[in-house]
Formats: C-alpha cells, structure tokens, sequence
C-alpha cells in the first residue's frame, strides 16, 4: 500500500521520500516555497512543528480597543488572541523592549515577539510601532509579529512594513455583517460609536482590505476566528474559503470561552461554547479549502515561553530593571542554540521518515487485510517534539490520529493537573475522571511514566496507558505503537465499546 505523509499543518502531501520507500526525511515545510519556508520555520504559531521547538512572548503595551466583542470584557485582555479572564500589566515601550531582551538572553529558543492586546495593537499605533521600531533595531534576530481586529489595520501597513513585521494575525469572525451584527455591538470609527449592522460591515471592510494589501506586500497572514455556536459555526466554512482566496497563509478556528463570572455579554446571556467533537468537525470540514491552526493555546497578552507554557513571573519589571544585557553575545549564544535545535529536527524527521517506511513495508506484506481502522493517541510532552512527560504532570496532552496513510496532529486537550508531584497518584480521583474525560475517544496514550492508579483506571476506561517510548521524538513514537497495534490485529475490529463512564 503507498503511503503518503501529510504535514500536520498544512493536510498537503509533503513526504513524497517516505512514500516512495526511499528512507528520506519527511519535512512538513518542503512543499513551501524557499521564502515563506524562512519565515515559518522558527514561528512557533505559523508552524505546528516549530511550536515543539520555539517559544514566543508577548508583551502588553496596547491597552485601548476601538471595537467591542460579546466575548470580551475590557477589564481583562483582548479575547481575540487571549485566554478571557486573565489581565495583563501594560509595559511602556521602553519597558517592553527590556523585557523582550532580557528574556531573549534567557530563553534562546524565543524567537517571535507578537504585541496581541491586552487591548488592541493598532487601535494603540504609537505604542505598538514604538516598540516594534526599538526591537527591529535592537535585537534583529527576533521575529516581529502582532494580532488586531484588523479595524485600524489598513491606514498602519506601511508603517508596520518598515519596522519588518512579517507576521501578522487578523481576527475575522465573519464576512457577513448580519453574522457581524451579533458579535459586535458597536465599533469607534473617524470619531464617532456605530453600531449594529453598519458596525459590522465597517469592520469587514476594513479587515479585507487590511488583508488583501498584506498579502500584496509579502506579509504572511494568519487568520484567527472565534466559533461560537450558533451563531457564527456554519458561516466559519465561509470565511475559510473567503480569505484562503485572498492569500491569507492560515487559520485558526478558537472556541469560544463564555463564563458567567468574566462579565461578558455571552458570558452572562448563556452563550455556550463549543465542544472538543464541535471544534475539530469545523477544523476538519475546513481543512479541505485551507491550512488549519490546531495547536493554538489562546495565550494571554503578556505570556512569555513554549505555547502552553508561562514564564512571566521569572520576568517581572522588578526582575529586570536592573539587568544589564550584552545582546550582541546573546545573540552568539542565541545562533548556537538554534542551530543545534535544527539539528535535531533533521534528525527527528529522518527518524519518523524512516519508520513510516517500515510501516508502509509492513502494508505491503499483508495486502490482503482489511486496511487497519485510525486510532487516536495523546501523547504528555514539554516540548521539543519528544515524549517527556509524567502523565500525573500533564497539564494538556497533544492528540495524533494515526493510520495507515499518515500521522495527523488533530488538536490539543487541556485537563486539570491532579497530581502535584507531592502527593501519591490516586488521591485526586474527580480530576482523574476529569483527565479521562479530557481523554475521550483516545486510545493510547504515550508519557515518560505514570503512576499505578491512573494506569489502573485508564486501562479500565479503555484507554492504554504506555511508556515504553519515553524521549522519543512523538511521530516516530506514535507510527511505531501503531505499527504494533496493526500487526496484533486489534485495528482490524471495531474500536472497543468505551468502559469510560464506569471507570
Ligand atoms: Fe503571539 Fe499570535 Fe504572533 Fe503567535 S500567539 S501574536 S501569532 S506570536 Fe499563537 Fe498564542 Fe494562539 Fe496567538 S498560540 S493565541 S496563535
Ligand atoms: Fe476585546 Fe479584543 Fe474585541 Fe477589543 S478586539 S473588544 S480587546 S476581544
């Protein structure tokens, strides 16, 4: 059977080596050209692979907004690219440029600054370019990237052209303004509050307008959509077709996070959001016109590490005023540590590369058999594309599908943490239950180790705990695992009636 690896962003035939049994590496970028490749490579957000690698911060130097979401109360960050209920310190410019610095001497692998709220960036023009003005000059290795609403966004392109901003996020809920009308009560614009219908087309204008001309100067565009049930899920399909026309690079679909206790007007109307099933029927259903984000973490407007990690607290100002940085040696050791971490993902992708040749072997072998059924996996890492985390410290696990044809990266699952390191597996069993949950319609799920308890009950859910792949690169760890599962001939049934609820 040929096999074919698709790249886990972009769902587009990459791995033409693996397929042909050559024993190459499979490189999920190869497809790009030259020039976008350098631009995505090291872009945690713009590549799923990268974000195993690289980290990103934020700083919080844009404090107003001239629009109004239903999802967004002002009291705390821009919900566009933010996690609701959270708030961020604003920083001056002069503040955050030290604090980009210091961290870039301190996390090496940082290689993105994105400006994404707490209000929105451009609606704060002077601060925001002042900062990307200081950074451009100060620290150029570091990559510049910002998120709005997209209002304010076609009179600023220019600007943001010549401080070398190469990614840029617009956040487009709808091309529709009768969608728009109820997401957005009321916009500022030329000094004057419109709301309703006419609100909603404004900023529809201005949002493709701002597209179309970041794409004619080589920007690369990403798209961020909040689904919200019912009011916006079927027309996202729209969307996704709308700017994937007008060149945008890709899109990510975020659920919609509505609690009665953050005070917004979905939080407190009932707005639900989506579910995990919801979300990922909408990823896929838009896959086919366009590249998927799935890996987005809704970081909060100040958050500094991996995605899915914080580290703001190691860089608070007290922290860092008094440090005195020698960037040009920072970035010495900075070129060092990239060059190593580009090393290791040739060799991880020759790696997975030549086990899914193996796997494509063994299909070869037992032409006969019924094509053996997808499985889903979830796998407990801290990054750098390697299964190296205790199941028990897992605060998100990262969910493959593997089958015959491809490994797929189809999402991530966040779950409470229940064990704290200090205390015996097992005590906690409502947030195991929760884990589980969290872990529905999984069948494996691959950590460095696990306690007894939880193996106990994962087993009993129908969910195989398993550890024998601890510091393995995952794609390689996942073909292998299912490569076993294949040949035992349990992919040949049904998957099993889940135990999940008894357990
Ligand atoms: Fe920040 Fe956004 Fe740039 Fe990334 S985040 S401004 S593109 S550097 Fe990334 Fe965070 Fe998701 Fe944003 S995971 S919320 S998509
Ligand atoms: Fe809030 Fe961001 Fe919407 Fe402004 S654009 S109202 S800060 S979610």
């Amino acid at each position: 059977m040929a096999l074919k690896v698709l790249s886990h962003d972009e769902g587009a035939p990459v791995g033409g080596c693996a397929a042909s049994g050559c024993g190459s590496s499979t490189d999920r970028l190869a497809h790009l050209p030259e020039a976008i490749r350098a631009k995505v490579n090291n872009h945690p957000c713009f590549s799923e692979d990268a974000h195993h690698h690289y980290a990103r911060m934020h700083v919080a130097v844009a404090p107003a907004c001239n629009i109004q979401c239903h999802y967004c109360n002002r009291k705390y960050d821009c919900s566009n690219e933010s996690r609701p209920g959270v708030v961020s310190e604003v920083l001056t410019p002069d503040q955050a440029v030290k604090k980009v610095m210091a961290v870039a001497a301190a996390i090496p692998q940082m290689t993105v600054l994105g400006i994404a709220g707490p209000g929105d960036p451009l609606a704060n023009p002077a601060r925001t370019l002042e900062t990307f003005r200081q950074l451009s000059e100060k620290a150029p290795d570091i990559k510049l990237c910002v998120s709005t609403n997209g209002l304010a966004l076609p009179a600023v392109v220019d600007e943001l052209c010549k401080h070398n901003i190469e990614h840029v996020t617009i956040t487009i809920n709808c091309v529709d303004p009768d969608v728009g009308a109820k997401i957005y009560p009321w916009i500022f614009w030329n000094n004057r509050r419109i709301k309703g219908r006419r609100a909603a087309e404004i900023l529809i204008e201005q949002q493709q307008k701002g597209l179309e001309m970041l794409v004619a100067r080589g920007v690369l565009v990403k798209v961020n959509s909040v689904l919200i049930p019912g009011v916006n899920d079927e027309h996202l399909k729209e969307v996704s077709r709308v700017v994937k026309a007008k060149g945008a690079f890709l899109h990510n679909v975020m659920p919609l996070i509505a609690e009665a206790e953050h005070g917004t007007f979905y939080g407190i109307m009932g707005q639900r959001g989506p579910t995990t099933e919801e979300l990922q029927a909408l990823h896929d259903s838009c896959a086919g016109d366009m590249a998927m984000m799935r890996h987005c973490r809704q970081c909060r407007a100040d958050a500094v590490g991996m995605l899915g990690e914080d580290r703001g607290h190691e860089f608070t100002l007290d922290k860092i005023e008094h440090l005195d940085i020698d960037y040009a040696e920072a970035m010495v050791r900075r070129a060092e540590v990239h060059s190593a971490i580009e090393a290791n993902r040739t060799a991880q992708r020759r790696r997975t590369g030549e086990t899914f040749v193996s796997l494509a072997s063994l299909q070869r072998k037992i032409p006969v058999k019924p094509e053996p059924r997808p499985v889903l996996m979830a796998v407990a890492t801290t990054g750098g594309g390697v299964i190296d985390q205790h199941f028990g410290h897992a605060r998100e696990f990262l969910v493959y599908e593997a089958s015959s044809q491809d490994v797929r990266f189809i999402g991530v699952r966040k779950v409470d943490q229940y064990c704290a390191g200090d205390t015996t597996c097992g005590e906690a069993e409502t947030a195991l239950h929760k884990t589980l949950r969290a872990l529905d319609g999984c069948e494996v799920v691959l950590c460095s180790r696990i306690g007894y308890e939880p193996w106990s009950q994962l087993e009993a859910a129908g969910i195989a705990p398993n550890g024998e792949h601890a510091l393995e690169p995952i794609e390689e760890a996942v073909t292998a695992v299912y490569r076993e599962m294949a040949e035992s001939g349990r992919l040949d049934r049904p998957i099993p009636e889940p135990q999940r609820m008894s357990a």
